[in-house]
């Protein structure tokens, strides 16, 4: 399949080319930051209000990048620099031998970093139970080296009230790219075969109870304590729904930078990079295909250290505290029994796949997909086997283009729909627990989010 997908990838370079109006398809990778010289993060502490859907805000404390200005080669994390939740996403490359200086600028209460499977070695700052600890107006530096590829939760540690800050949002990500990675001609997870991909997405699941933080607030850092601890609001990338769906760096979120929709095209491969930083675990549930568990913790789910071949077929993960899974999905449509495009005649044809270019008229490439637009092509021409409700029957989303074909777009009501101008498919990812699918009870919210299967030729952005 990926060389199939090589495959197709040439082969709408190519008509791109030749159809100066088609866009120009990007890979997504995770957006983040990276290392000033390779080596260095200069990271701070401090608190700030983080804006919730219903209008109101809530004091967090949070990482921010002092770095701004020397990603120049990632224009979008280029001068960003503000507080954030969730931490800001530290991408190396695996070997990189790595510092991070930590400066606490106000967060009253002594701040650490400890990074899931690294030991980190810490100078500077004050003693602490588990580590160094940068209080107030102290910087504590922490070196390691990145061996091992794959997703870390990093997060600060007070020894003495564990899970404070956390809960408070000092916590993140870490992702070390594998030896050889390259963002265009190499894009893997881990050497092992099996883990190539075509699109990269984050989705980092927390909670938080409001009355620890309302706590804080007022100064009472000693009235935390986890038995008392009822999570109220459930976030992907630091973010609930619906505002997860808007873009990265959206100023209506400033400390809120990172999306929450993954995006594919029919037969890209998506790694799902899925971490749980909260307490409580989560059934994070992905409709539309099963995903390959490729690796647990930043290790591979190998027999013999050459293959991702452990790891089981399956559409909900069971996301426990602390952990990350990276997992591979494939959207194709296959075995549907109707053609996703439509019959002919009735489809707004993606423009690197017309008929007149593409074997849509049933040629089948040799797994049994069309090269260009990935319908299966034992399912073209099929009509969708059931007759639609008249509209005035239907009830609808806002993200109901008005047809059940890609790239497709039907007429609708006066007022509906317009959250899918592209003719896409949205299929839901989002908790399982129903009440994490709500935000100071009110449904819908929290952890609720999808992917969008677009019509080739249109681009992510
Ligand atoms: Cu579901």
């Amino acid at each position: 399949m990926k060389t199939q997908n090589k495959l197709k990838g040439l082969h709408c370079l190519a008509l791109a080319l030749l159809l100066p109006w088609t866009a120009v398809l990007a890979d997504h990778e995770v957006r983040g930051i990276y290392p000033d010289g390779g080596t260095t993060f200069n990271l701070y502490a401090y608190p700030f209000y983080m804006n919730l859907p219903e209008g109101s805000s809530l004091y967090m404390w949070g990482f921010g990048d002092m770095n701004a200005g020397a990603n120049a080669s990632h224009p979008e994390g280029d001068g960003y620099n503000l507080p954030q939740y969730p931490a800001p996403t530290l991408i190396v490359d695996q070997g990189s031998d790595i510092t991070i200086n930590l400066t606490n600028f106000g967060v009253p209460d002594p701040v650490s970093l400890v990074i899931a499977g690294h030991q980190l070695t810490a100078s500077g700052g004050s003693a602490g139970l588990v580590t160094n600890a940068a209080n107030p107006n102290e910087t504590v530096s922490y070196t390691f080296t990145a061996s091992e590829p794959g997703t870390y939760v990093y997060h600060s540690l007070n020894g003495a009230n564990p899970g404070l800050h956390a809960e408070m949002g000092l916590q993140g990500v870490m992702i070390v790219r594998p030896a050889g990675f390259d963002q265009v001609a190499n894009r893997v997870a881990y050497e092992e075969s099996g883990t190539g991909y075509d699109q990269e997405f984050l989705y980092l699941l927390t909670e938080i109870d409001p009355e620890i933080h309302f706590q804080m607030e007022r100064g009472h850092r000693n009235h935390f304590t986890n038995s008392d601890r009822y999570a109220k609001i459930w976030f992907v990338n630091g973010r609930v729904f619906p505002d997860l769906f808007q873009g990265n760096y959206n100023g209506l979120f400033p400390h809120q930078p990172y999306q929450a929709l993954a995006m594919t095209h029919p037969g890209d491969r998506v790694l799902v990079r899925e971490v749980n930083a909260g307490h409580d675990s989560h059934p994070f549930h992905h409709h539309g295909e099963n995903l390959r568990f490729v690796a647990r913790d930043g290790r591979v789910m190998s027999s013999d250290g050459l293959t991702a071949d452990l790891g089981r077929s399956d559409n909900t993960l069971n996301s426990a505290p602390k952990q990350s899974v990276d997992m591979i999905w494939t959207w194709t449509g296959k075995d549907l029994n109707w053609d996703i495009y439509g019959p002919e005649g009735n489809v707004a044809h993606p423009a690197c796949c017309t008929d007149a270019v593409d074997n849509r008229t049933g040629a089948a490439g040799p797994d049994g997909y069309d090269d260009a637009s990935w319908e299966w092509v034992a399912d073209h021409g099929k009509p969708l086997p059931v007759t639609l409700p008249g509209v005035q029957d239907l009830t609808l989303g806002g993200w109901w283009s008005g047809s059940p074909f890609l790239g497709d777009v039907g007429a609708l009501p006066p007022g509906e729909g317009g959250l899918n101008p592209f003719g896409g498919y949205f299929l839901v990812w989002h908790s399982h627990a129903e009440k994490e699918l709500t935000t100071f009870d009110i449904f819908p919210g929290g952890s609720l989010s999808a992917v969008v299967v677009l019509p080739p030729d249109v681009a992510f952005d």
